[in-house]
């Protein structure tokens, strides 16, 4: 049997996609919570304020007009405000989870619960004291946490004030906040993972037409401030307790050359260093990979550091390497070549595998595949600490839910799970995406549920939020009580 005995099997979430409760027990506004719903064909909006009163949107990632402040306005749907009420419900999400056999739930912390604005000195305790009663509840299933410091969720101030990431000043607010984490925490949580696909700032070139060049030179500064906040939280939690293991977590981008052309290959080849291996070569390896100057050249990125910085970075590598997976896609010298979306990421199309209804790639063979490749290229603990399939699920008059998309998806990707264990692929956990129906990122549709759980809740924010096992929760429940043989 491939799957070691402690082989770590459940499900992943991030705060602002189901917490809800956004003005609740002190918490400060997140970036998240200015971001109204989208749809597959529209884009969700940022919403905000001019300093003459005048009130706008503008389309997500898109430049606010110059002295626009974010806001949350009334007339608007936010859909993270209530999201799916994990705030409220915790207490049977967890038991949910423990019924189908969870060892471990990944889960990440909101910024603002703990410091509503980012800069305070002081912790705000309502927030710490609701998370612990999270921890002590998965406890009490013998569920581990796996926790995700910043999962796309910053003080809203940390960005109107100081520019976010941009600015050093943010590694001290990070410092400060992951230190807090690690010791009010110690002995419940010894799973962490800094920054949610770190790479993402680096990918949005790639999915938006005419990127402005100036916020690819930034991401290149945001990524170095994020290197050194990760390294730095890496060697504070080991110091706190030596039982912490902090993970880097890269947005799986895998790409193929679309052909064996030698220039397809070579277009490739660039293509998964600047999209995954950039972040995952610092932060494993300890230091700037080769091809780094080549890339900061080519979009004219000076990137400020102090002295320290690279010894820093050096001296908190991290334990192990997560990722995300949901698709492959391919890269291609011909501009022309026929292109697919993926979580993000866009690439050319792969004829050889099937697509979602939200045009991502479905390639579980591609697991085995990047598992192999990931292990030979850094030699440490690998977890898949997102996968899954967004689709539209029905709920049926009897109150059943029949996904068996679901299953076939996530069985494909359990067997390349496996074979990679059997390749001799050290990977240690899997955690589907979603694992309970929550608020799509990308779109902000509840309609786009990957959850073994449905929640009731739809796009117009109507629901009874009422949780549901749906035909995939039963099959889990199997996998992982026969620890991966019955599928
Ligand atoms: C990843 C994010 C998650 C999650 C997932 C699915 O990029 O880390 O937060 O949302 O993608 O994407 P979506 O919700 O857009 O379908």
């Amino acid at each position: 049997m491939a799957f070691p005995d402690n082989f770590l099997w459940g499900g992943a979430t991030a705060a602002n996609q189901c917490e809800g409760a956004w003005n609740v027990g002190g918490k400060g506004i997140a970036s998240s919570d200015v971001s109204t719903a989208g749809s597959r064909t529209k884009p969700r909006y940022t919403t905000y304020i001019m300093p003459d009163g005048t009130q706008g949107a503008a389309a997500q990632f898109s430049e606010l007009p110059e002295g626009a402040r974010m806001a949350v306005l009334d007339g608007y749907f936010y859909p993270y405000h209530e999201g799916i009420d994990f705030y409220h419900r915790y207490k049977e999400d967890i038991a949910l989870f423990a019924e189908m056999g969870f060892k471990i739930f990944r889960m990440s912390i909101a910024w603002t619960r703990i410091f509503p604005k980012g800069i305070e000195e002081t912790p705000n305790q309502a927030g710490l004291d609701f998370y612990r009663n999270v921890f002590l509840e998965l406890k009490k299933y013998g569920i581990e946490p796996l926790v995700t410091i910043q999962h796309y969720d910053v003080p809203l101030y940390l960005e109107e004030e100081l520019g976010g990431w941009k600015n050093r000043e943010l590694v001290h607010c990070f410092d400060r906040f992951s230190e807090v984490l690690f010791r009010e925490y110690k002995g419940l949580v010894k799973y962490w993972l800094t920054f949610n696909e770190i790479n993402s700032p680096l990918l949005m070139s790639k999915i938006f037409p005419n990127y402005p060049i100036e916020k690819q030179r930034d991401a290149y500064q945001i990524l170095h401030h994020q290197f050194v906040a990760s390294a730095r939280a890496v060697r504070r939690a080991h110091e706190i307790d030596s039982e912490n293991q902090v993970g880097a977590m890269v947005a799986g981008v895998c790409k193929y050359p679309l052909t064996c052309a030698p220039e397809d290959v070579l277009v490739t080849q660039k293509a998964r260093q600047e999209e995954f291996f950039y972040c995952a070569d610092v932060m494993v390896r300890g230091e700037y990979p080769y091809y780094a100057s080549k890339l900061w050249k080519e979009c004219g990125a000076q990137i400020q550091m102090e002295p320290q910085d690279l010894e820093e970075i050096r001296q908190g590598t991290a334990d192990m390497l997560t990722f995300s997976f949901y698709s492959t896609s391919c890269a291609s010298a011909d501009k022309n070549a026929p292109t697919s979306g993926g979580n993000l990421s866009l690439g050319a199309k792969n004829p050889y595998i099937s697509y979602s209804e939200w045009g991502w790639g479905m390639d579980p063979t591609g697991l085995r595949y990047f598992l192999n490749d990931l292990y030979s290229r850094y030699g440490i603990p690998l977890m898949v600490v997102e996968n899954g399939l967004g689709a539209i699920d029905k709920l049926e008059d009897d109150g059943s839910v029949h996904d068996p998309y679901r299953i076939d998806y996530i069985r494909g990707h359990v067997k390349a799970l496996e074979a990679a264990i059997e390749d001799g692929v050290d990977v240690r956990a899997y955690t589907p995406w979603g694992c309970i129906d929550l608020v799509s990122a990308s779109t902000g549709e509840m309609a786009k549920r990957y959850g073994f759980i449905y929640v009731d809740r739809n796009d117009d924010g109507t629901g009874s939020f009422d949780r549901i096992r749906k035909d995939s929760f039963y099959w889990y429940q199997k996998v992982i009580a026969s620890n991966g043989k019955d599928l």
